[in-house]
Formats: C-alpha cells, structure tokens, sequence
C-alpha cells in the first residue's frame, strides 16, 4: 500500500514536516496511514475541483442571458451510472486500505515488549516489566515492536503519540491495549488527547526514542532494583493472598501458576481464556466469574489495590510456573547487580512506590 507514488506523499510529508504543518514520521505505521491520507486528500481536492469547475461553466453557459427561457431536461442513466460507480469504487478503496491499515494497528505481533501506561488526572506513568517507571514520558529503543496495555485510574483519557501515528482510550476499569514500532532515534510529543478536566493540558510528555544499546543503558541505569514481577510477589504476600493460592494440598484458592494463557472453565461451564484483563478482574471482581470446583470464598480486593498494584500482581501471576516464586529472567535481574540498581534510583526516576497499596 505505502508503495503507492511514493516519491510524491513523501515529499509532500517531508515539506509539511519541515514547515511543522505536519508530525514526523517516525515509526513503522505512519508512513503506511500518510500514503492512505494524502489519497484521501487528493481525491477530496480532485472532487472539489471538478465541482467547482462544473459550478461556474454550468452558472456562465446557462445564465439567464444565454438561456432566458427554462428548460427541462431529462436524466440520463449513463451520466447516473458513471457519477455513481466512480465514486463509489474511490470509497470502496478507501474503505479496504484503511480496513487493512486498521487491523494492522490493533494486531500486536507475537514478539512486541509490553509496557503498562497508567493514566491518571494529571499524568502519565509508564511501568517497564524490569521495574522501570516513567513518568510523563516514555523511553523505547527502535526497531522493537512495543505494545502498551493502557489503563486510567479515574477518568477516560486519551493516549497518544502523533509521531507515531497512534491514539488509543485509557478507559477506568479496562486494559486497552496499542501497539508501535520505532524507526527513527529522537523525542517526541505524547498526548492526552480526551478532555480530562482542568489539568489536561499538563497531561503531556515526551517518548524518547533510542537505539537498542542506550535503551539497554537507560534500563539499568533507571531501575528500581526489582522488576514488575518482583513488586508483585511482594504484594501478593503482604495481601495474604498466599493464604489461599500456595502450593499445599489443603490450598483454599486454585493454584495460579501457569494459569496464564490457559483456558478455565467457569462454574457455569463457560470457558475463559486466562489474560491480563481476566486476571485483573479475578482479583477485583472475583464473585463475578468463580472457577469450577471452588466456593465463591475470594473477597474482593476492589478499592483496595492501586492499579499499579494490580498490574504487579497482573504481572507477578504471569511469571509463575509452580513454586510460586519469580523467575529471574527480567531485565533487572539479569542485567545488573542490586548495588547498581540502588545506586541509580537517585537518577530522577519514579519515587512513588510500586505496587503501593491504597489506605
Ligand atoms: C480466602 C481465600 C482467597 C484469598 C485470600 C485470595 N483468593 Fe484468589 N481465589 C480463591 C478461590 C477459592 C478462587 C477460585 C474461585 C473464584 O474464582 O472465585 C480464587 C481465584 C483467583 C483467581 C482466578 C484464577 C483461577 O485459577 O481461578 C486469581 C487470579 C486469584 N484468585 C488471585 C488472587 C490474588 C491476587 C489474591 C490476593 C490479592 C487472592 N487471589 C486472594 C481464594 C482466595
Ligand atoms: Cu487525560
């Protein structure tokens, strides 16, 4: 699709860049949606003038002077037809590029990075599975393919990076989900682009792009020492839940490990796959949906759990396979010893504690 006349859109994005008319280009998506923009524009400029044209021959060869008795005139079926089938295939091939573009956007790949953006009245903040926090900005190495699971933790907010060509709802109560590719190093504008209430135009920031080796730098010179998974573990036993999902025979819960990516089945017989939004509402909701064999017996842990409290748990519950301890495959661990990682939580990164539990 992107190859469509090419040289002409990319000069055109280039110069509408450079004259800040336009964002950049700096991801893999965006050149693909400019191409389907710059059709659309130029069909609605073709269309405009052939109106236009029409408008003022027809008003000058049928004006009153030259035609001073009306007449009436017949259709013609084949004028019908033509003015029909055009316009309506130019809509079709709208329709079907940007329904390709569409679900291109919205299909992560298998091998995309996750990061969680909390968003909340009046920021951003971004949770890296090593533990890293970012707040009101977002750092990312190019040529990796980065979903973000999104969440607001009060009201909807919008977030969104023009550069990238990619907007997507943080909604209270839901994980959404947006993914993107980098191509090019630099900083770029991030957005709330939903009217959240006074302080929405302070909900910006900055995604910083870097290349593979200083994202890898920036990661252990920003870590909090324990990854999201690490934090989640903590949580899970200072909120008891051990009490119920441990190892033991007599267990009162199910066992959570590789409950991830497995399908359960519902004490109403409905079948569920096991994902971040599943398990999210088994620890909020958990009368909602209960698992065949076991009494509805969780209590709810609504209000109690900030949401970046959850999405340690979220995070811890994915990692576990059976002894109900972390794995330690993160980044944090695996990069870096826990010296380094105390050393650099001084370098301006996130004080707020994660996994931090409401009063
Ligand atoms: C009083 C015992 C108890 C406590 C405490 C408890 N759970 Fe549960 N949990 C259960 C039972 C029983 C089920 C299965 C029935 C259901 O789905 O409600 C369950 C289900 C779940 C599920 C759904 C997955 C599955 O295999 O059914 C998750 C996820 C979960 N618990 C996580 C947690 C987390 C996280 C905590 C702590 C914040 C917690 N639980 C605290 C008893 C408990
Ligand atoms: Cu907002």
């Amino acid at each position: 699709m992107s190859q469509i006349s090419p040289v002409l859109w990319q000069f055109l994005s280039k110069w509408l860049t450079h004259f800040a008319l336009f964002p950049p280009e700096a991801s893999k998506i965006a050149p693909q949606l400019d191409a389907l923009y710059f059709f659309i524009l130029l069909v609605s400029l073709v269309g405009l003038t052939i109106v236009v044209l029409l408008l003022v021959g027809f008003s000058v060869l049928y004006s009153k002077e030259r035609h001073p008795v009306a007449e009436q005139i017949e259709g013609s079926t084949l004028l019908e037809t033509t003015w029909t089938i055009i316009p309506l295939g130019l809509f079709l091939i709208m329709f079907v590029w940007g329904a390709l573009i569409y679900f291109r956007v919205f299909t992560p790949p298998a091998n995309a990075m996750n990061i969680y953006v909390v968003g909340k009245q009046w920021m951003w903040k971004a949770e890296h599975p090593g533990g890293q926090h970012d707040i009101n900005a977002l750092h990312i190495p190019t040529g990796q393919p980065i979903q973000v699971t999104l969440i607001s933790q009060d009201v909807f907010h919008s977030f969104s990076i023009p550069a990238f060509r990619v907007k997507r709802e943080a909604i209270p109560g839901r994980y959404t989900t947006v993914w993107f590719e980098a191509t090019r190093t630099g900083t770029y504008h991030l957005f709330c682009t939903q009217y959240c209430g006074t302080g929405h135009s302070a909900m910006i920031g900055d995604v910083v792009v870097m290349t593979p080796d200083d994202y890898k730098k920036w990661l252990q010179g920003s870590t909090s020492g324990h990854s999201l998974a690490q934090d989640g573990e903590r949580l899970f036993a200072s909120l008891s839940c051990n009490a119920c999902h441990n190892a033991r025979p007599d267990a009162r819960g199910p066992s959570l490990a590789n409950v991830y990516g497995s399908k359960l089945t519902l004490s109403n017989g409905q079948q569920v796959t096991v994902d971040e939004a599943y398990l999210r509402q088994a620890i909020l909701n958990p009368s909602e949906h209960v698992t065949q064999g076991y009494l509805p017996i969780m209590p709810t842990y609504q209000g109690q759990i900030s949401e970046e409290g959850v999405i340690d748990l979220v995070e811890y519950i994915k990692h576990l396979d059976s002894d109900y301890r972390v794995q330690q495959t993160t980044n944090t661990t695996t990069l870096l010893p826990e010296s380094e990682g105390k050393a650099a939580q001084a370098g301006g990164n996130s004080a707020a504690a994660p996994g931090k539990v409401n009063p």
